[in-house]
Parts: C-alpha cells; sequence; structure tokens
C-alpha cells in the first residue's frame, strides 16, 4: 500500500501540484475515509462518494477559498470537508458537538454558504457573483448542483436572471439522475437526452470547429456575420436548453475522470460568461452496496461494510410507515384519495402507496410549491389530495399553502412527517416552526395525535373535513401500539382530558402526552394533584376543554417539541388573554435559537422538556405559587 497522501493534506493547497495520478490515489483514500466513517456515523454516503472527484477537481481548478465554491444542499460534500481541514474530525460527522452533515461556515472558511435544503445554491452564487462584480474583486464563483435540484423552481428563476444578467459563475450540473429516488419530470428525462443523445457531443464539437474556421468579417459586417453563425448553430444542432437560456455549456463530461473533469473544468473557469458544465456522476460510486443500492444508500444509519447490510435496531413501526398504510386502508374504501411527494417516496414511506395505487401517487420533484398548489387544483376538482412532507419542507409552500389553498379553502391535507426535533439532520431540518406559520392562516385545521394509534384516527377523520388540514406526526418509531385494528372514529375539536388534577394541569401535544403522564406520576409523589389534557388540536382549540381546566386548577402548563414563539402554548395564551381568563400559564418549549444536529434526547434534556427537567420545573413554579397571594 503507498504512503497515504491524504494525511498530508490540511488545504486544498496541498494537492494542487499534484499529478494526476497522486490525485486519483488521493481520490481513492478520500473514498476509503467516507466509507469507513459514514459506516460507523451514518450519513448523506451515496451522494457524497459519488462526488469525490468532482470536488478534488474544484479545489484543483479553483483557487479556493478566494474562489468561492457554493454546494447545494451540502450532504454531498464529505469530501470536501475532509480536504479541507477536517480529515480528523471527520469522524464526529452528524454527532453531538461534532461536525454537521451539512455545510457550515462557522467550521471553515471554505464553507461559502449553509443550506439544508435545495435549490438555493444558484441564487446564492449568483449573489456573490454579482456583488464580486460591483466591487470590483476579482474572484470567480462556481457552484454544483444536482439534476434533482434542478426539479425544483428556485433554481429556475437563479437560472433566468443568470441568463439575463450573462455574470461570470460557473454552474456544474452533477448528473446522477437519482434524486434521493430516482429523478423524476420532463427536465430529468431531458438531461438523459442531453448525456445519452448518440454523437451529440462529437457532432455538436465539428459543427463548432466549422463555424469557427468561417473567415472573421470586419467592420459592420461583424455582427452579420455572428449573427449568421448563431442562426446556422441553432438550425444544425439539436437545441440545449442551457445555451438557448444564454449559458454556454460544456460536457456531458466523465464525474469520475479526473483528467476530463479538469481539463473541461480549466476552460469554463475562462469564459467570461455563465457557463453549464455537465457533469456525469454516480450516486454510491465505488462502494458496491451503495451503486447498487442507492436509495437506501442516500442517508443511511450505521452500516456493515462488508455486506452493506444496516445496523439497525428492531423497532416499532416509523410514523411514516404506519401514515402510508392508514393512507392504503382509507383510499381503499374512497377513489378520490390521491397522494403527493415531493422528491420522499422512501421518506415518507409514500412509495408503498405508489406500489398499491400508482394511478393515484405523484412524485412531483423536489417542487414543494408545486406540490401544494398542485393539491389545491386536484381538490379544486374533487379529489382528496393528500401531502406528504415533512415539516421543514413545508416551509417552501408557504405561500402557495396560504394563497392557493387556504385562501380557497380547499380540502387538501398536509400529512406533516418529522414535525418535532430530527436529530443527525440538525439546524436547517428541525420540524419546530409549522404551527407557529400555519396556525395564522385562515381556513386551516392543525391536530397532533399523542401516537400512532391516534395519528391514524386523525387522519381518517381530517379527509372528512371540508376545509385545509395539518396532521403533524414525529420521526422515528412510534410506540408500538396496535395500529392493526379497525380506525376508532375521533371527535373532531375535542381534546382527552385523561386526568384532573386541582393544583396544576400539564396541556400536552403529540407524545409530549406521555411526558406529562410521567411528570404527573412524579408530581403526585410530592403531594400535588396534577391534570392531564391529551390536547390534540391546535387549532381549533378545544374551548370547552379550556374552560374546564381553568376552572378546575389553580395553574396551566402546555407542553410542545415545537418552537415556543407562536406555538401550541402561545395558542392557549392568546385564548386565555382573549377571554379575560386570569389562571397562571407556564409554556413549555423550544427556546428561539437554531438547535444543532444531535440526539433528540440531549436537547429535550437541554431545553428542560425531559420529564425529569419539566417535575424540576413545575414542582419549583408550584412552590412559587403557593408564597404569591391570590389577587
Ligand atoms: C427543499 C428540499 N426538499 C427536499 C429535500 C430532501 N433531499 C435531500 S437530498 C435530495 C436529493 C437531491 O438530489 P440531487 O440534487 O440530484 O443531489 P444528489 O443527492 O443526487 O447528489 C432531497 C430530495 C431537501 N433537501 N430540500
Amino acid at each position: 500500500m503507498a504512503a497515504s497522501l491524504l494525511e498530508g493534506i490540511q488545504s486544498p493547497e496541498d494537492f494542487r501540484h499534484f499529478n494526476l495520478s497522486q490525485l486519483q490515489h488521493l481520490a481513492e483514500e478520500v473514498r476509503t475515509r467516507i466509507i469507513s466513517t459514514t459506516a460507523r456515523t451514518g450519513g448523506h454516503i451515496g451522494a457524497s462518494l459519488g462526488a469525490v472527484e468532482l470536488i478534488i477537481a474544484l479545489h484543483y481548478v479553483y483557487n479556493t477559498p478566494e474562489d468561492k465554491v457554493v454546494f447545494d444542499i451540502g450532504h454531498q460534500a464529505y469530501a470536501h470537508k475532509i480536504l479541507t481541514g477536517r480529515l480528523h474530525q471527520f469522524e464526529t460527522i452528524r454527532q453531538l458537538r461534532g461536525l454537521s452533515g451539512f455545510l457550515k461556515r462557522h467550521e471553515s472558511i471554505y464553507d461559502v454558504w449553509e443550506a439544508g435544503h435545495a435549490a438555493t445554491s444558484l441564487s446564492g452564487a449568483l449573489g456573490m457573483a454579482v456583488a464580486r462584480d460591483l466591487r470590483h474583486e476579482p474572484y470567480q464563483v462556481a457552484c454544483v448542483i444536482g439534476d434533482g435540484a434542478l426539479t425544483a423552481g428556485m433554481a429556475w428563476e437563479a437560472m433566468n436572471q443568470l441568463g439575463h444578467l450573462q455574470t461570470r459563475m460557473v454552474v456544474v450540473v452533477n448528473d446522477n439522475s437519482m434524486s434521493i429516488a430516482p429523478n423524476v419530470g420532463a427536465f430529468s428525462r431531458y438531461l438523459t437526452d442531453l448525456r445519452t443523445a448518440p454523437g451529440y457531443l462529437r457532432m455538436k464539437q465539428e459543427i463548432e470547429a466549422l463555424l469557427d474556421s468561417l473567415p472573421v468579417l470586419g467592420g459592420p459586417l461583424r455582427r452579420t456575420g455572428e449573427r449568421l453563425q448563431d442562426l446556422l448553430h441553432h438550425a444544425v444542432l439539436p437545441g440545449n436548453v442551457f445555451e438557448e437560456l444564454g449559458f454556454k455549456y460544456f460536457g456531458p463530461v466523465d464525474g469520475h475522470d479526473l483528467g476530463s473533469l479538469i481539463g473541461v473544468m480549466r476552460s469554463a473557469r475562462d469564459v467570461p460568461d455563465p457557463v453549464v458544465i455537465h457533469v456525469i456522476t454516480q450516486k454510491g460510486k465505488g462502494y458496491r452496496p451503495a451503486e447498487e443500492q442507492p436509495v437506501e444508500f442516500h442517508g443511511p444509519g450505521p452500516f456493515e461494510i462488508t455486506s452493506g447490510r444496516m445496523i439497525k435496531k428492531p423497532e416499532a413501526l416509523t410514523y411514516s410507515q404506519v401514515f402510508s398504510r392508514t393512507l392504503v386502508e382509507l383510499a381503499q374504501e374512497r377513489e378520490d384519495i390521491v397522494a403527493i411527494t415531493a422528491a420522499m417516496p422512501d421518506g415518507t414511506k409514500l412509495d408503498y402507496f405508489q406500489a398499491q395505487f400508482p394511478n393515484r401517487y405523484f412524485d412531483v420533484g423536489i417542487a414543494e410549491q408545486h406540490a401544494a398548489t398542485f393539491a389545491a387544483g386536484l381538490a379544486m376538482s374533487g379529489l382528496r389530495p393528500v401531502f406528504a412532507v415533512y415539516s421543514t419542507f413545508l416551509q417552501r409552500a408557504y405561500d402557495q399553502v396560504v394563497h392557493d389553498v387556504c385562501h380557497q379553502n380547499l380540502p387538501v391535507l398536509f400529512a406533516i412527517d418529522r414535525a418535532g426535533l430530527v436529530g443527525g439532520d440538525g439546524a436547517t431540518h428541525q420540524g419546530i416552526y409549522d404551527i407557529a406559520f400555519l396556525r395564522t392562516v385562515p381556513h386551516i385545521e392543525i391536530a397532533m395525535g399523542k401516537d400512532e394509534g391516534e395519528m391514524r384516527q386523525l387522519l381518517k377523520a381530517a379527509l372528512q373535513r371540508p376545509n385545509p388540514v395539518a396532521i403533524r406526526y414525529p420521526r422515528g418509531p412510534g410506540r408500538g401500539v396496535a395500529v392493526d385494528e379497525p380506525i376508532a372514529e375521533i371527535r373532531w375539536g375535542k381534546a382527552e382530558h385523561i386526568h384532573q388534577g386541582r393544583d396544576l394541569t400539564l396541556l400536552a401535544l403529540g407524545p409530549m402526552v406521555y411526558t406529562a403522564l410521567d411528570v404527573r406520576r412524579r408530581l403526585q409523589a410530592e403531594g400535588y394533584r396534577v391534570g392531564v389534557v391529551n390536547a390534540r388540536f391546535v387549532k381549533p382549540l378545544d374551548e370547552d376543554m379550556l374552560n374546564e381546566v381553568a376552572q378546575q386548577s389553580t395553574a396551566l402548563m402546555t407542553l410542545e417539541e415545537h418552537a415556543l414563539m407562536g406555538g401550541f402554548g402561545s395558542a392557549v395564551g392568546e385564548w386565555l388573554v382573549a377571554h379575560r381568563i386570569r389562571i397562571p400559564l407556564q409554556c413549555e418549549g423550544l427556546p428561539d435559537v437554531f438547535i444543532d444536529h444531535g440526539p433528540t434526547d440531549y436537547y429535550l434534556d437541554m431545553y428542560e422538556l425531559s420529564a425529569e427537567a419539566l417535575s424540576r420545573k413545575a414542582l419549583q413554579w408550584l412552590k412559587e405559587l403557593a408564597t404569591i397571594p391570590p389577587s
């Protein structure tokens, strides 16, 4: 085994003098490191293995960090982390206080842009390139965007402006024909055509060489000559969307052939106009299990390297699994139910629904905005669309929820997956804002069951409502309650008053109900009489229940795994104020900060939402209340 080149790399400067074979050796070492680390930590291995050569070539050709390389999402950039001084921290990736799974400006000066959501790179990079020009600065700007992210409207909003401004910037399209699942849509098909068109590249080069060889005209005839060249170009070459939009198109180039990549990148770098480099890569490249099962290896947990088997402890069905099974059950009885995902068939488990009802299932690509408005159109025309979407990604479709769904009061069901803390993906993916941003919008109703069984009941009931509804549920396994029985009816808008209590009533949302029951046990042991309400509904609030507990109890405490500001507790507080009900209220939830990656339990503890911390706080508060004379 040759000596390690990787160990000597502190920054890209250290390999800019390498020859091709050294670079290839480096790529292999980086690849091995990604595999051995993610096998232990889990993470975005597939995309990262596919982008190893691409990242080496970028840092080789560009003078980073002076030149800016912007990565879309950032999940594919593990090689970038390893090569920019983070090799020895790499094993901490996605772990508490370790490296983020995405790019972070505080981690490295080479991370010039932070993301987690798709298709922001082009707009961010264009902003940098325009600022550079206005400030007369010399650096180059390149961005890397996947074919999946190019299904997002936002990418095309940026392409539109870039093609118009003709700003100097390089757009690397990292085309592996995969989103998380196989990429979908007409544009994806177009990219496939572009890279597989037989002889297209050769023909293109020959025709361009021919046109270039035409005599250069001088003076007033020059412009006419150029236009004639343009016309001929368009007349004889099959249209290329990028060129039509004003980009110079380089490619397709093999994204695992470092020599070709570097050659093409150098040529592209020296073009003073916007450029697209179309790079063909393979997801999971170099690790057989990830090449063969790209969906499973998009972002797996820990796995066994030799077999590629996932190291998973047997757990209860996940909320997503129960959601999809329930939807199938309901769809068997109701032909009007249709399901939508924005590029997350595996994550939302709608792939199961797809298998049963292929014609009633739509993967719209990474296009949450379109998905919401598409659902509005379906609902307008007699169907019952269910848009299964992670809480964090619904953020992108806010105006569509407000303007198209809620304003027209259409019966769209938003099945909000990953509501609450999400763990390893961290700050950009926490599902802790949706109540706040949905609750203010007229017509929509919002509910969350205490477990997967209640989620089933809420889903069924929601599909009978005449208006938009959001049903939230958390990431990961449910509590293992029975989900095979027929779905029981639930009274819409009604909370479940589990225990009554004179001293304090805990109003809990979602699985926090179980925490509340634990808190109650602890406080009862201290001699307090504590009530527990499973709130279920954030909107409408169960006003009868609120009136009742306000009369029965001395104090109220709300519990939720959501931002405190604007959440369920805020709703309760607003209601009490509006009804001039004077009762001590304490709201428990998440603070006004972005919460990083790390185990959910750790953050629940840190933000005092564990049963232990809540009991401590409640005890303290009850003691304080006892010393305050009644007003
Ligand atoms: C707005 C948004 N929706 C969904 C996702 C979830 N997601 C993460 S990676 C990914 C696929 C991206 O595909 P592509 O851009 O081709 O990159 P690749 O993983 O193939 O390198 C998706 C859908 C996201 N990050 N952002």
